[in-house]
């Protein structure tokens, strides 16, 4: 009978422990939204990329570059995160983006203290 007591309680406890790393894997910043879009195309060249993720970011260990369709590095200002939404990250374009593909890579630090990184794609026409 103790036995089982214990092993219906470690069954419990590792239960717990399973659902406690998925609540913590939630809470790492994903990317939520970008401007201009994943896989859209623009026909206006954007002043700024801005990402929004679902985190507070840690602007030290947070980055984004923009690649050219040749995955060249595209020249621009630096990553920001915003003063105003801890959770939005600002790359400002220097010039005028030439019609092409263009991939967005970012990786951040969220106040979590957790690392995530990821990309996309848009068009400009
Ligand atoms: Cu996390």
């Amino acid at each position: 009978m103790k036995m089982t007591i214990r092993k219906t309680f470690f069954a419990a406890t590792a239960g717990l422990a399973l659902l406690a790393s998925a609540q913590q894997a939630q809470a790492h910043a994903h990317l939520k939204s970008s401007e201009p879009a994943a896989k859209t195309e623009v026909t206006t060249s954007p002043k700024q990329l801005t990402l929004t993720f679902t985190e507070g970011l840690e602007p030290a260990f947070s980055d984004v570059v923009l690649k050219d369709s040749q995955g060249a590095v595209v020249p621009t200002g630096k990553a920001v995160v915003s003063k105003s939404n801890g959770k939005q990250i600002v790359l400002p374009l220097t010039a005028p983006l030439a019609a092409g593909a263009y991939q967005v890579d970012w990786h951040v630090l969220s106040t979590d203290g957790h690392k995530t990184k990821g990309d996309y794609s848009f068009t400009m026409k």
